[in-house]
């Protein structure tokens, strides 16, 4: 393992915190195809989400545990599998001394930046479930496998929308005749992209305090639903949100157009992020496992391929939807969020490239692909969940419970 070899070998057992969500089950698969050793750690809450808020993943989805039984009845493979919350420190503890991971992969957090603008509760659920579960995780490789390499997933919303070149994680600045590379200035515009912003902060200061080697992954909004080994069977296959609370812009565009609904663009449009296919998330995963940080070493990857503004996603699912002959209208809807919506964008991503990443970049192929996807699985799209219902300025003390 690592820890024998001073840090020169592959590591071959890793932990995916948040294993049965979108980007986690992909993730999962792909690391145990590839050989590695591999255990899912996840509550399950995001289906809780699903059932509070009366929501569902346009594909039918499996338990976890049928998921990893067809996927060892199919390739002899075995992932393990521990079922707890990671604020849990016991838990997860046990879990840490059961398993012995060489990396940690954590998706394992309340994601969506619309839930954790609902209302106060859900504000705070967000930040303690995903600070005080990263702080653990980071007190559990220092007590139990201080050599077990860390991949934290973060997001680009972290930098906000400056009017400068975004780095990837430090910038070099002069100030009075002298010059620091300092980390990147954070300007997050929900609840939920904040604690990312706090997760950087505490890994940033136990890699310097402790040794804790880690890598965050800026990663951009994330596209798709097959990867390979989702593909191998039904009960294998991934979830894709496109509701107004879980849905991201290109995947909600997709279903929007299948349904023959309006595409959602909020205010004006050219709000510009980084974009990347699900199947370059499991690439640039497994890449920083195989490349893992030095000990002590804070490494900040940007992990998206390619940006769009949602004029530009609209425009794109316009024109492929017309080649299916769908005809496709897009409609200006009132902002929910406060953000710009006209501004500056160019984000480096050159690192992963650098470690080997072959981007999937965004093509007619792909689109249409897609857009098959989507319209296969239509009647199961509950029109009424496309709208968006969270408004950023509207959030309140009082509890929202659904009604409807
Ligand atoms: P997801 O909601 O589908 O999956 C997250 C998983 O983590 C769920 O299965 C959930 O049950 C689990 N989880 C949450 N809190 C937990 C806890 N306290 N203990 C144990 N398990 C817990 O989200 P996703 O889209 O797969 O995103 C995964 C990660 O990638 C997140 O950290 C997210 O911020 C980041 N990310 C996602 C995107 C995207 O477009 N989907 C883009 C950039 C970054
Ligand atoms: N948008 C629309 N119409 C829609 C949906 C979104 O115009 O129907 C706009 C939003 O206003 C925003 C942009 O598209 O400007 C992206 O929104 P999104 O919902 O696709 O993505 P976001 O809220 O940023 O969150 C998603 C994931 C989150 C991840 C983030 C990466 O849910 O976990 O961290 O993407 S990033 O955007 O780079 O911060």
């Amino acid at each position: 393992s690592l820890e024998n070899s001073g840090g020169s070998s592959k590591p071959q057992r890793v932990m995916v915190i948040g294993g049965d969500g979108y980007c986690g089950w992909a993730t999962s698969l792909h690391l145990s195809n590839m050989g590695y050793e591999v255990a899912i750690v996840d509550n399950l809450v995001r289906r809780h989400f699903d059932h509070q808020l009366g929501l569902d993943s346009l594909t039918p989805i499996s338990s976890i545990h049928n998921r990893i039984r067809c996927w060892k009845s199919l390739t002899g493979k075995s992932i393990e599998l521990y079922i707890g919350d990671i604020c849990d420190f016991g838990f997860l503890s046990e879990a840490f001394q059961s398993f012995e991971p060489d990396a940690v992969v954590h998706f394992g957090e309340q994601r969506s930046a619309p839930y954790s603008m609902i209302d106060r509760s859900r504000a705070v659920f967000t930040q303690q479930n995903n600070v005080i579960g990263t702080l653990n995780v980071l007190f559990a490789i220092k007590e139990f496998r201080e050599q077990c390499h860390l991949v934290k997933l973060g997001t680009m919303g972290e930098y906000g929308t400056p009017n400068i070149d975004i780095e990837e994680g430090y910038i070099t600045i002069t100030h009075n005749g002298r010059t620091d590379t300092l980390p990147y200035p954070k300007q997050a515009s929900s609840f939920y992209h904040l604690s990312k912003v706090h997760d950087s902060h505490n890994i940033a200061f136990t890699c310097k305090a402790w040794g804790i080697r880690a890598t965050d992954l800026n990663q951009g909004v994330v596209y798709g639903v097959k990867t390979p080994e989702t593909e191998m069977h039904e009960e294998l296959h991934n979830r894709f949100d496109y509701d107004g609370v879980f849905g991201t812009a290109l995947n909600r565009f997709c279903v929007q157009a299948a349904v023959g609904h309006p595409l959602t663009v909020y205010g004006k449009g050219g709000q510009t992020r980084g974009y990347l296919d699900i199947r370059d998330t499991v690439q640039c995963v497994e890449i920083a496992i195989a490349n893992p940080a030095k000990p002590g070493e804070f490494r900040v990857f940007n992990q998206f391929t390619e940006q769009f503004s949602v004029n530009e996603l609209a425009a794109l699912v316009t024109k492929a939807g017309k080649k299916l002959g769908l005809d496709v209208q897009t409609v200006s809807v009132p902002n929910p969020r406060v953000e710009a919506e006209e501004h500056y964008y160019n984000a480096k991503h050159t690192k992963l490239i650098e470690l080997g990443l072959k981007p999937h970049l965004l093509s007619d192929s792909l689109l249409d692909s897609l857009l098959h996807f989507t319209i296969k699985y239509k009647d199961r799209v509950d029109t009424k969940q496309i709208m968006p219902s969270v408004s950023w300025k509207k959030i309140g003390v009082k509890t929202k419970t659904v009604t409807a």
